[in-house]
């Protein structure tokens, strides 16, 4: 039993735009004054968090001039250096200024192209300095409102040329960095490219160095499309693909609404926990969420806090399932080993499957007690086992 007080240890990261969020959203102004970047450092930490990340713009503005930009990094450092937080991850704003209207990496205008992988390639620098080891790709804007405006395969083929500069440009630095593409279906384009967890997948095996990129998935961007989020992060797992992972709330399939962790689909939070803590993954829990427009700064960290004490339940709740003896004897009966076992014995063949005399009435009548399983999980997760 523990009091759910987060801890370094527990590697929780935030995003400097999610607490930072002004709550500025497509019908409304800002509710809450800017953050000051190193303010939110400081606060973090005193909060229990490992570490930060963030987009360049996040740090400083688009247009500040060189001292405006050193400045920024300069108080930004001071405040990680005084409170020991890290920066494992870092990404870049290819979103936010009318340029990137049309997409940084893919935008039909050349020109946006290539200073979008200037863009890229100055905060990777940065984010060596710091030394994050992961490299975000969230391209929000690649994709377009028309099937007529985007021609997907050219647009594809010019998203692996930015992909494949920027690995070479890795490379070529010596930089012990990897990449991680965050999947979206929709919103704030209409159709985004690499909409979900397969779809990147299978990009990602066209590239030059696919061993240096893999997924950051999030939660509300997979169950956005109504796909079970803990299914594609074992996938992503089991292909050795998950590089890191962006936690929040989401209530189906309607707008991203990148709720604090835990809110939302409740089972599918428990259910990823579950599969994160037993799993070889040792990344950090990055929590992606908005605190709401209707909070202020309590209810920011109120909302921040929350994500990281949600985790933690979780995780204690995903611990007493699997070391109760009942759970484990239910995962028996529910063929969970049988499973883990090779569907042909050493030395058959399918000839040996052909030959074999199948009782298909046992089989047809067998059941799998999965429903016995469910409800074992119910009760942890609800607390009463
Ligand atoms: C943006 C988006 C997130 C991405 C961030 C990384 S920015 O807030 O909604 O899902 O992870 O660019
Ligand atoms: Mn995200
Ligand atoms: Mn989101």
């Amino acid at each position: 039993m523990t009091d759910y007080t987060p801890r370094p240890e527990d590697r929780f990261t935030f995003g400097l735009w999610t607490v930072g969020w002004e709550a500025q959203d497509v019908f409304g102004s800002a509710t809450r004054p800017r953050l000051d970047p190193a303010y939110s450092v400081r606060k973090l930490a005193e909060m229990g968090a490992y570490g930060v990340t963030f987009h360049d713009n996040d740090v400083f503005d688009f247009d500040a001039d060189e001292s405006g930009r050193d400045q920024a990094i300069g108080s930004f450092r001071k405040a990680l250096d005084e409170t020991g937080l890290v920066v494992p991850m870092v990404t870049t704003n290819l979103f936010g200024h009318p340029v990137f209207k049309d997409g940084g990496f893919t935008s039909n205008d050349r020109r946006v192209r290539r200073f979008a992988l200037a863009k890229v390639a100055r905060n990777i620098d940065l984010a060596a300095e710091l030394g994050a080891s992961t490299y975000v790709m969230w391209g929000g804007r690649e994709g377009a409102e028309s099937s007529f405006a985007k021609d997907i395969p050219a647009a594809l083929d010019r998203y692996r040329e930015g992909v494949n500069l920027l690995c070479d440009y890795v490379r070529e630095q010596g930089y012990d960095m990897r990449f991680a593409l965050e999947p979206k279906p929709n919103e704030p384009r209409g159709d985004i490219l690499l909409p979900t967890i397969g779809h990147a997948l299978a990009f990602i095996e066209t590239l030059d160095h696919p061993e240096m990129v893999g997924l950051n998935p999030e939660v509300g961007h997979e169950e956005m499309a109504g796909l079970n989020f803990a299914a594609g992060v074992a996938q992503a797992l089991w292909h050795g693909k998950l590089f890191h992972i962006d936690l929040n709330g989401q209530h189906g399939p309607r707008f991203d609404q990148d709720l604090r962790f835990g809110a939302g689909n409740l089972r599918g939070a428990f259910a990823l926990v579950d599969l994160l803590e037993n799993s070889d993954y040792d990344g950090p829990r990055h929590f992606d969420f908005k605190p709401p427009r209707t909070e202020d700064e309590d209810g920011v960290w109120a909302s921040a806090a929350g994500c990281m004490r949600n985790y933690l339940i979780l995780k204690e709740r995903s611990a007493a399932f699997r070391a109760d003896p009942e759970v484990q004897a239910a995962l028996e009966r529910s063929g969970l080993t049988e499973l883990a076992q090779p569907t042909l014995a050493e030395g058959e063949t399918l000839a040996t499957l052909r030959e074999e005399a199948y009782d298909i009435e046992a089989m047809a009548t067998h059941g799998f007690a999965f429903e016995q399983l469910d409800q074992l999980a119910m009760d942890h997760l609800l607390g009463v086992r």
